[in-house]
């Protein structure tokens, strides 16, 4: 038994963005960043010309990981902190469909934070997307690993998160990336050239999406964000996509606006590299050792009948 080929990646009439939509009510709650994400996630597969059936939304659990339900594609919803590995496996069997990652802060970088390095480092050809709200929303608001110093958690001290968060996009750029962006849920016109951008990137890309939580987050709220958004690529700062100190030095500066009102909050590209994609080196080893494309899963099992 060979698995089916898959006919089609691409439709060749494009669909809208309510064809990439469920007929599911989002339970979100009013006014979640969150909503932005998924409008913008449904244009770009749309823009992307994906097949439905095709195109593979893989989530943990949380808020966010509830996105691919609001989605009409193939998709996945779970274990917290296991999207990751979930998306890779799916990646390995089916090469050819495209694998977006829809995730929280929390399940990326607490519980997940040991997966996430192993596809970017490997370069294998997937889009993660973090809806940053800087907690952790579904359990009612402990702090995570993206919170900002004395952020007030259900678990925090009376002086609130007392650790420095973490900078996931110096992070993404360590572990070797090769697309790495930050954006704003409430600007859907960056928000959708972005995420665009890193589905059409050949290779790992990792996309950031601010994106307010009003229930628990009181401080990373929209009137926050509001004045200090600034597209670090508009502005000219930063250009040289490819150069990847540069990126670094650029990323460093993510987390200027905790310590000074006036500090703006950059939201842009921060680094772009062309590299082999991992399923290239897969398949010379499929070609080294003879292996088919296909996989006789009767002759696997009947191996290992008693
Ligand atoms: C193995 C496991 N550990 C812990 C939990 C509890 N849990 C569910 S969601 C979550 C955190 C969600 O935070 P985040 O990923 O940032 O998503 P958000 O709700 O903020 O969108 C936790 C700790 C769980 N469901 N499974
Ligand atoms: S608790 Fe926060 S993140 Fe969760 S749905 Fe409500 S607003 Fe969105
Ligand atoms: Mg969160």
């Amino acid at each position: 038994m060979a698995l089916p080929a898959v006919i089609n990646v691409h439709v060749e009439e494009p669909l809208k963005a309510k064809d990439y939509r469920s007929d599911i009510t989002p339970t979100w709650c009013p006014g979640c960043g969150d909503f932005g994400v998924v409008s913008s996630l449904a244009k770009a597969y749309a823009d992307q010309k994906y097949d439905p059936s095709a195109v593979t939304t893989v989530s943990g659990i949380g808020c966010s990981s509830r996105l691919p339900l609001w989605m009409n594609s193939f998709g996945i919803h779970s274990c917290h902190g296991r999207a990751v590995p979930v998306a890779i496996g799916a990646h390995l069997a089916r090469p050819e469909m495209p694998v977006v990652v829809t995730i929280g802060d929390g399940d990326c970088f607490a519980i997940g934070g040991g997966h996430i390095m192993h596809p970017a480092r490997r370069n294998m050809n997937m889009t993660v997307i973090v809806m940053d709200n800087g907690t952790f929303a579904l359990t009612k608001n402990q702090t995570s690993p993206l919170s900002r110093t004395g952020l007030p958690g259900t678990l925090a001290s009376d002086l609130g998160n007392l650790d420095e968060p973490m900078n996931p996009i110096e992070m993404m750029i360590t572990y070797g990336a090769t697309y790495v962006a930050q954006t704003y849920s409430a600007n859907a016109k960056h928000m959708g050239k972005v995420i665009n951008e890193a589905l059409a990137h050949q290779g790992f890309s990792y996309v950031n999406i601010l994106s307010p939580c009003p229930t628990y987050n009181k401080v990373d709220t929209f009137a926050y964000f509001r004045p200090r958004i600034h597209d670090i690529n508009e502005a000219g700062e930063h250009t040289d996509l490819s150069n990847r100190a540069a990126a670094m030095m650029k990323a460093s500066e993510l987390y200027q606006h905790h310590h000074s009102e006036d500090a703006p909050v950059p939201v842009g590209v921060y680094y772009q590299a062309q590299k082999p994609v991992y399923y290239e080196k897969v398949k010379q080893v499929q070609e080294f050792y003879g292996m088919k494309e296909t996989i006789d899963w009767d002759n696997i099992f009947d191996r290992y009948k008693p």
